[in-house]
């Protein structure tokens, strides 16, 4: 039984996402509206796990031991768990963890085994539309076998998208970043609607990507605009000092920060002109790999928010051994009437 035959699709479906702690919801039944939660820092609860899909990753938020991104619905939400796989289901949006066994003879045959499962997966549970995925795992631009780890994985989950029969060039928003320890862990938002994927016209396109930044080239969007019930909302991948494919600003923090901001820029605008509304909310996730870099690029991306709480600073290696700063981000669109105010 898939859940369309469950539930009926509701109109008035919305996506929410905040960041907080999780260990908020540590008692009780899990709460209503709750999709899943993304907790980072080494001591972060598993209270969630079993309940609702919540992973912890082993990445460090800077000034707090542990926080969680969590992505609520207005929708009816049902959790189910499946061959391993715990993963909360609503009308409209399919959201879950996969997590690597220790199997694998590669992270590339780890990471294609893994997508292989998540597109079985979303497409016997009717959710078919990949949306938005988080892919980390340690050791990121370290050597295996002769082949940075990075590009292992990139080669194995394009494989997967391939053999599975999907659309490149309509791949979902993605990051990837470099964990402290565990197994490769994939988070994916699908939709049962297909989003419309957006470019960034500073950038080639990362499927596009020349040869020497590895055997395959990463299969992600630059963003992914969805219609969510009466909303739209845009999933922004993690972006970076690239402009063209090339990296820019080696070494300065600073720079590198402005220009990820610009290139974010370029892409609300571009998600402006397929049609996201300008009234919303943006919520951001800054990857900052070096501690002594954290106050700069903090001063860089509020001086364009204002002083806001939707930011979330995390220490993490990045996919690049030259890049120094990865921001990823969520627009969520205002209530629909005040769109038409
Ligand atoms: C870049 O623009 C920086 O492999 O899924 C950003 C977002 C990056 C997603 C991925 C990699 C990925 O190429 C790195």
């Amino acid at each position: 039984m898939t859940a369309q035959s469950v539930f009926e699709r509701a109109v008035t479906a919305s996506l929410g996402v905040s960041f907080g702690c999780a260990d908020r919801f540590a008692s009780g039944a899990a709460p209503a509206g709750i999709l899943g939660a993304i907790c980072y820092g080494s001591g972060a609860s598993h209270a969630l796990t079993g309940r609702i899909p919540a992973v912890s990753i082993d990445i460090e938020p800077f000034n707090t031991s542990v926080a969680s991104e969590i992505w609520t619905t207005s929708e009816p939400v049902r959790v189910e768990a499946r061959g391993g796989v715990i993963m909360s289901a609503s009308p409209s949006l399919l959201f879950g963890v996969l997590t690597a066994d220790k199997s694998a003879a590669s992270l590339e045959q780890a990471a294609h085994d893994l997508y292989a499962q998540l597109f079985a997966l979303i497409d016997r549970q009717g959710y078919p539309h990949l949306l938005r995925l988080w892919n980390y795992f340690p050791a990121i631009t370290a050597d295996e076998g002769g082949l940075e780890r990075y590009r292992r994985f990139t080669l194995g989950r394009h494989e997967a998208f391939v053999e599975r029969g999907r659309t490149i060039e309509r791949a979902p928003a993605a990051c990837a970043l470099g964990s402290r320890s565990g197994p490769l862990t994939l988070v994916f938002l699908a939709s049962h609607r297909s989003p419309q994927p957006i470019e960034n016209p500073r950038q080639i396109s990362a499927y596009r990507y020349p040869e020497r930044y590895g055997p395959r080239s990463p299969t992600f969007s630059r963003a992914v605009l969805a219609r969510i019930g009466a909303r739209s909302q845009l999933f922004i991948s993690g972006t970076a000092s690239i402009v063209g494919h090339e990296s820019c600003h080696a070494g300065d923090a600073l720079a590198q920060a402005r220009e990820a901001m610009v290139n974010i820029g370029a892409v609300l605008g571009e998600a402006r002109k397929a049609g996201l509304g300008s009234s919303g909310r943006l919520l951001l996730k800054a990857y900052v790999r070096r501690a002594e870099d954290l106050s700069g690029v903090r001063s860089v991306i509020t001086s364009k928010l204002g002083p806001t709480d939707d930011v979330m600073f995390l220490k993490a290696d990045i996919c690049r051994p030259e890049l120094l700063v990865e921001i990823e981000g969520t627009w969520l669109q205002s209530d629909c009437e005040e769109q038409e105010r």
